[in-house]
């Protein structure tokens, strides 16, 4: 099967693709959705105007849960729980939310003002954090699967947006020491310029 990943080398919900899709040859199609008309042109390949999207010929998934189902089922990479699922949702939640505060600051809306929404966000992200610190210090730390996948992703990105401050969250910054170090992680880190 030849797939062709659609993404940007920023994006959280692609890296965490590329991360579970380290022994699978692709070839990454890459888009600047926010500095280039590039949106125009994902609108074509799906409408909803996100990535990652994964082609398969004349196939396409148009959503990064979607796109780690299709793919966990056919490589078998790990068993999911209900309980792996809820952790899942509760960072992708988290994810999202610093998603909408990034865009927020990409259209001159302050974020530091006391805003219903923008309260709203930093809520979810820190009660998400909250939730998952037991989680973090133990099965995050041991384990490198599709859960760890997003909580790095999430948690590097946040840091490289300005959204996310991890000073007086020490786990979480153990978290990032610990699995910094793979090739995947380097392999995929966000460009710094
Ligand atoms: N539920 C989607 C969310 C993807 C998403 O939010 N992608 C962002 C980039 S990180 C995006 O395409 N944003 C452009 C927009 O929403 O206009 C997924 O998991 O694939």
């Amino acid at each position: 099967m030849k797939y062709t990943l659609i993404g940007s080398l920023t994006s959280p919900f692609v890296r965490r693709i590329r991360m579970l899709m380290e022994t699978i040859p692709y070839e990454l199609a890459e888009l600047n959705i926010y500095e280039t008309d590039d949106g125009i042109k994902l609108n074509k390949v799906n409408p909803i105007n996100q990535i990652p999207v994964l082609v398969m010929g004349e196939e396409k998934i148009w959503d990064s849960r979607q796109i780690f189902y299709y793919l966990n089922n056919k490589y078998k990479f790990q068993t999911m729980s209900l309980e792996d699922e809820n952790t899942l949702t509760a960072i992708e939640g988290a994810l999202n939310a610093g998603i909408s505060l990034f865009q927020f600051k990409r259209s001159g809306i302050s974020i530091d003002e006391p805003y219903m929404i923008v309260n709203r966000h930093k809520d979810r992200i820190d009660s998400v954090l909250d939730y998952l610190t037991p989680f973090t210090q133990t099965e995050g730390m041991k384990n490198w699967n599709f859960q760890s996948m997003t909580l790095y992703a999430f948690l590097d990105w946040g840091q490289f947006r300005g959204i996310l401050n991890l000073d007086k969250r020490p786990v979480y910054q153990q978290f990032m020491a610990q699995h910094a170090n793979r090739e995947i992680v380097k392999q995929t880190s966000i460009p710094k310029v």
